[in-house]
């Protein structure tokens, strides 16, 4: 065994050797326990952030501890190769994104074999290939056929000077990135995909995922924002009555306006002879305001003029435009109620439209709802044959009256929406549909499926927008269905298509279908890792996917992750590792400077896997100490090997240090195989290497003892430093890779203690220390006390006043 640590040498030997013996190949066996393992994968944005050493290091540690229990591990690696991010880089570096991307692979792929990451190699994917993407076009047109997916004019926001369509990153304090002109929204058709139509199963299934962090379960659920209500129409002399949707019908008689979205066919209307409303309505399309930032933004409004209808009094309330209504979610109008309603308060107040209270509080005094909403459920008040009613009853009441006068009904509501898939980028999978004059659109036919994307395209110019929207060799064609001249569609799918569905395909990614066989053996993902950014849309959209590909027969389960975990953020200097914030730390030099080993090592030290892991160099200096003193221990006792422990044998001091040995076995299997609190598994296996470095005994049970304490320790620690422990694990004699060996198990009996070790004090100050049997009653542990040599000087010729005895602890004996 060479005497100094050499971490680059070490790395590099074994990943050939892993390499050579395909380590982490794995195949479907019935007769095995199969566990699929999976961490997000990349971007191929360029080079490997802290961020991604983390996730797959927690990855790859699972991994490799369920391989020793045993089971059939499948740890596939991949790319998620397509999106905006090779076009910028396009167009900056004048380099097609084709070329930018398989580079960028290129360079990371030797990252994460230089990291000793444990994948099995031959299932790698990228998604820009034909050979992955077919199976989505593959699924698209099924989907089509099946009136799942549909076309819908939809707002993009658009640059005129640039003549292109922007996606939201790309728009920056509503400029446009490039050449700062005013970002406009245009109405584009595109495409959706109708998610909305599982949204009960989405919504119910949550309750299965009894493994996933309950935040990410609520988020889930509050996305897809079920909700109970009524759906009521208010009648407008001329015109078709207006519809809209509330969860508390109990305030329905409390309406003093109605609020309609500036796209909705009222406001039209009634702009046409108004210029100001008409100029209203062209402000609020403008401001193109994300959905997320509208509960913040100022709420504006104006009067239509026109007049609707109450649907139980009659009464007349006016219509006005409002920005705060999104057309997008139901009907584009709502009722108002300013008495119960934090919005609406603030708008009639702005607004000097009527507060008309209608809720009392259940217990107590009534509440004045002048300065403030009263939004909670109560008791009804003016509202007529309803008064008296709880918030509850009166639910019901309204409904059945409206039901009767044929003027709404129930109904459940979500807020999830479709899902719209286009994107008018070009580095992304060709949408497989064809656009005729005569027969709409038509989906390419399964025989012409692969739609290939061009990728010798020529962004040595000035390129804006996408290329393949000026290429008619690639969207000029005939229409399968009437074999007239007809377009390609040139928009591709939005990303998250690709990874909607990447773990499957992992499964067998070479099939010539889109899932074999392959996928029903190693479905669900057992273990899902990755950040916690991506818990709402993507797990939503593989989630959706899993039952789409499920619909079609390719899978037999209902969820796709079993288990999750959502890994904490990377941070310097207290915020978040970024290249933006100009404080990202890279993990090659870290590599080339210190190994693989102690990079692994520290990434899983520093915190639990699901908090925030701040960078510290002095923590990555101390994780490389530690592997030094790892292989100092195993060193200095290497020549111990092949003695066994006879148990019978052994002294207390000998059964003390393997105690120890085993209850630090006991806890880190659970640590790792359990909690998952990685960090604590590495301190208890320090601990112990300080004990043992302290621990001398040449004895043949001491040096057995010893032995045996080095070969666990090197077990325990190998999936997380895998390649030290494998040279150690061969300097200790092994022929076989410690990667395949058996995780040790705890030996029971070694952890029984027969005597423990109580402190004795006289009159509070510790005196002495003894040992008694564990199972000795509080007499035999007084008089034992009492009898104790160093006890005696201190008691000799005093009186023994009182014994308290904390069993397990200590002994006070009162003197005087
Ligand atoms: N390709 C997608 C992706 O996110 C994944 C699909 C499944 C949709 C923190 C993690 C920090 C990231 C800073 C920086 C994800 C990080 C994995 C970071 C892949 C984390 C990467 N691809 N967690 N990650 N950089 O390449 O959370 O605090 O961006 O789990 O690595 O990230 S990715
Ligand atoms: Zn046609």
């Amino acid at each position: 065994m060479q005497k100094e640590y050499n971490p680059q040498e070490i790395e590099l030997k074994v990943q050939k050797i892993w390499d050579e013996q395909s380590t982490f190949k794995v195949v479907e066996d019935a007769d095995k326990e199969k566990f699929y393992c999976l961490a997000m994968f990349p971007y191929p944005s360029g080079r490997l952030h802290m961020g991604h050493v983390r996730n797959y290091s927690i990855g790859d540690v699972i991994s490799r501890y369920q391989k020793m229990l045993g089971k059939n591990v499948l740890q596939p690696m991949g790319w998620d190769a397509f999106g905006l991010p090779a076009e910028n880089a396009a167009m900056k570096h004048k380099v097609p994104p084709a070329k930018w991307t398989y580079e960028n692979i290129d360079y990371m792929r030797d990252q994460l074999k230089r990291l000793g990451f444990g994948y099995d190699w031959d299932r790698e994917l990228a998604t820009c290939t034909p050979q992955y993407y077919r199976w989505e076009q593959w699924l698209f047109t099924r989907l089509f056929e099946k009136g799942l997916v549909y076309k819908k004019t939809a707002a993009v926001n658009w640059c005129a000077h640039d003549k292109t369509v922007l996606a939201n990153e790309q728009v920056i304090d509503g400029k446009c990135w490039r050449c700062d002109n005013t970002v406009e929204r245009r109405e584009i058709a595109q495409w959706f995909m109708k998610i909305t139509e599982y949204a009960q199963e989405l919504l119910d299934d949550i309750d299965k995922l009894d493994e996933w962090p309950e935040k990410v379960r609520t988020m889930q659920r509050n996305w897809i924002g079920r909700s109970e209500g009524v759906e009521l129409h208010f009648e407008v002399e001329g015109e078709a009555p207006l519809t809209v949707y509330t969860t508390r019908p109990d305030t329905l008689m409390g309406v003093t306006y109605v609020a309609v979205a500036a796209e909705h066919a009222l406001a039209k209307k009634a702009a046409a002879n108004n210029p100001e409303l008409h100029a209203f309505i062209d402000s609020c399309k403008n401001s193109g305001v994300a959905e997320a930032d509208m509960a913040t933004m100022e709420k504006k409004g104006m009067a239509t003029g026109l007049m609707a209808a109450h649907p139980i009094t009659g009464e007349l309330v006016p219509i006005w435009v409002a920005n705060f209504v999104l057309i997008e979610y139901g009907s584009g109008a709502v009722m108002s109620v300013p008495a119960h309603d934090v919005r609406d308060h603030a708008f009639a107040k702005a607004y000097d439209l009527p507060i008309k209270a209608v809720i009392a509080p259940a217990k107590g005094d009534d509440v004045s709802v002048e300065d403030e909403a009263f939004v909670e459920k109560g008791v009804l008040k003016n509202s007529g044959e309803f008064d008296g009613l709880t918030s509850q009853q009166a639910f019901d009441a309204i409904a059945e009256k409206l039901q009767s006068m044929d003027k709404g009904e129930k109904q459940v509501n979500f807020r999830l929406r479709d899902w719209g898939v286009s994107r008018q980028r070009y580095w992304g999978t060709p949408i497989p549909i064809i656009n005729c004059d005569k027969c709409g659109a038509v989906a390419v036919p399964e025989d012409q499926l692969p739609v290939v994307l061009p990728e010798d395209v020529d962004f040595s110019d000035d390129v804006i927008g996408s290329p393949i929207k000026k290429m008619p060799e690639f969207y000029e064609t005939t229409c399968p269905k009437c074999g007239g001249k007809a377009e390609r569609e040139t928009d591709t799918f939005d990303t998250f298509f690709e990874s909607s569905w990447y773990y499957a395909r992992f499964t067998c990614p070479d099939a010539d279908k889109m899932l074999d066989e392959r996928a029903k053996y190693w479905a669900p993902v057992d273990q899902y890792i990755g950040g916690v950014e991506h818990a709402v849309l993507h797990l939503l959209y593989a989630r959706f996917f899993h039952k789409l590909m499920r619909d079609e027969g390719l899978v037999d389960t209902d969820e796709p992750f079993k288990r999750l975990l959502t890994q904490g953020m990377v941070l310097k200097d207290g915020t978040k590792m970024s290249k933006s914030k100009g404080n990202t730390v890279d993990p090659q030099g870290l590599i080339e400077s210190y190994g693989a080993d102690t990079v692994r090592l520290f990434t899983m030290f520093a915190a639990p896997p699901e908090q925030s892991l701040e960078w510290a160099d002095s923590g990555v200096e101390g994780a490389s100490r530690f592997l030094k003193r790892l292989w100092k221990l195993v060193e200095e006792n290497i020549d111990v090997k092949s003695v066994k422990v006879d148990v019978s044998s052994l002294s207390d001091e000998q059964k003390d240090i393997r105690r120890k040995v085993h209850e630090t076995l006991k806890k880190v299997s659970d640590d790792i195989g359990r909690r998952y609190t990685f960090n604590t598994a590495i301190a208890a296996v320090m601990e112990l290497i300080n004990e043992l470095a302290k621990y001398k005994d040449d004895s043949k049970q001491g040096r057995a003892i010893m032995h045996e304490a080095i070969e666990f320790i090197t077990l325990m620690l190998s999936p997380i430093v895998p390649h030290i422990t494998q040279q150690l694990w061969q300097d200790l004699g092994h022929e076989g890779l410690v990667a395949e060996a058996s995780w040790p198990v705890h030996d029971e009996s070694a952890l029984v203690q027969d005597e423990i070790e109580m402190m004795i004090q006289v009159n509070g100050k510790l005196r002495s220390k003894i040992k008694v049997p564990v199972d000795a009653d509080k007499e035999t542990v007084e008089t034992m006390a009492l009898a104790d040599g160093k006890v005696v000087s201190f008691t000799e010729g005093k009186t023994v006043r009182k014994v308290i005895v904390v069993p397990g602890r200590l002994v006070n004996l009162v003197v005087a």
